[in-house]
């Protein structure tokens, strides 16, 4: 896989209804949209899921955007690779910086599958043809709107519903959603809300047999959850704590979690993701697709990932009407009663509606590589 040249956009879209999380509240997004242009002319689409602020975690859409500039996108330039497995390999040294990694590596995936004229699901080795969906449904102002909108999601066929709590919007919020839905898989996320002197509080989420709680402690810790986890009864799922295969097997040896929810950014790209999968799979642990509010480019590589076995449970990858008046995919990620199908053209399955794509961009840098050189950072041109 050789490349000719790497584009970056950054782009802005508003989000159809603001997502609020116990962290911010989001009215748009801010994404790094990358091309990796083979020398055969095929273009590979790869996102930075990162936000504009570390407030999930400390990648930012700039972060992403200087270390693909200076570090990662010159470092592919003086390397060959025959497969998109060897992106990771490349970045083994690289510290963190995962949703930058597996921006470009999710770019070197879709190029590798359309070369190969195979399906981005297949190429990474999936399995399912068809995966199902759940919906991760924020905030809201008062329990009866909340009660609204989840009566619509249920209405739409979507396999689970998870909802956003923090202090204050949790107990009393759950019921008012129980006592209508009483056999909904429903699920709670508290990004990190709370501490272990609310294991009182959190034990009494046990009375709505909820199929999971995500991450309800800090952003960075397992110590404590396995210690809530003997506390409670409601599953504790990993979202934030968890960045790597190490991470995992670590929280699942001390009883820190009974799933895990993969992210691709989070954990440094598609390959890793299925690693990371195995782990779990092995370990009898669950795995779900979370989602970034993703454009469609992420969303299509959420759902090849999600094609892997032991994605047993409904994902955040909701179809794109979900999110955006109009997305930059053609055809857009829809569903039928909670199921998508899983698309079997080359590569991420979907074509960008380049005009919509012009639309939303804020600014555009191009790198092409400039032979061999001493210090890859100087060589990078930059072109655009
Ligand atoms: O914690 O899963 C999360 C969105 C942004 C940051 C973190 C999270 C989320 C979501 C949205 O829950 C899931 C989606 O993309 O629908
Ligand atoms: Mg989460």
């Amino acid at each position: 896989m050789q490349l000719t040249k790497v584009v970056a956009r950054r782009i802005r879209m508003d989000l159809k209804h603001p997502f609020q999380t116990s962290f911010s509240t989001q009215t748009d997004r801010e994404v790094l949209v990358l091309e990796a242009h083979g020398d055969d002319g095929t273009i590979g689409y790869g996102e930075s899921v990162a936000g504009r602020d570390p407030f999930y975690s400390e990648e930012t859409v700039s972060t992403t955007a200087v270390m693909l500039k200076e570090l990662l996108v010159p470092m592919l330039f003086e390397t060959t690779l025959d497969h998109p497995d060897e992106v990771s390999q490349l970045f083994k040294s690289v510290r963190r910086n995962n949703m930058a990694i597996s921006a470009i590596e999710g770019a070197m995936w879709d190029l590798f599958a359309k070369q190969r004229g195979e399906s981005l699901s297949h190429a990474y080795g999936g399995t399912k043809t068809q995966v199902e969906v759940g919906v991760s449904i924020g905030l809201q102002p008062t329990d009866n709107v909340l009660v609204e909108k989840v009566a619509a999601a249920v209405d739409a066929g979507f396999k689970r519903i998870k909802m956003k709590v923090k202090p204050g919007r949790d107990v009393e919020m759950i019921r008012a959603v129980r006592r209508e839905f009483a056999d909904v898989m429903l699920m709670v996320d508290a990004n990190s809300a709370y501490t272990l002197n609310d294991t009182g509080l959190l034990r009494q989420f046990d009375e709505f047999n909820l199929m999971m709680i995500e991450q309800p402690l800090a952003h960075d810790d397992i110590v404590d959850h396995a210690v809530l986890q003997k506390a409670i009864e409601t599953p504790i799922c990993l979202d934030e704590s968890i960045h790597s295969t190490e991470d995992a097997r670590k929280a699942i040896g001390l009883g820190a979690c009974q799933i895990i929810n993969i992210k691709t950014g989070r954990v440094g790209g598609l390959t890793a993701a299925k690693a990371l999968h195995d782990l779990c799979a092995d370990s009898g642990i669950p795995v779900w697709c979370g989602g970034m509010l993703e454009t469609g480019i992420g969303r299509a590589h959420n759902i090849a990932m999600s094609t892997l076995p032991n994605f047993v449970l409904p994902g955040d990858t909701a179809p794109s009407a979900n999110y955006w008046a109009e997305d930059i995919i053609v055809p857009e990620v829809t569903m039928n009663r909670g199921v998508i199908d899983v698309p079997d053209r080359p590569g991420m399955g979907f074509d960008i509606n380049h005009d919509v794509l012009d639309q939303f961009t804020l600014s555009t840098e191009a790198w092409i590589p400039s032979g061999a050189a001493a210090d890859h950072k100087k060589e990078s041109t930059y072109v655009s």
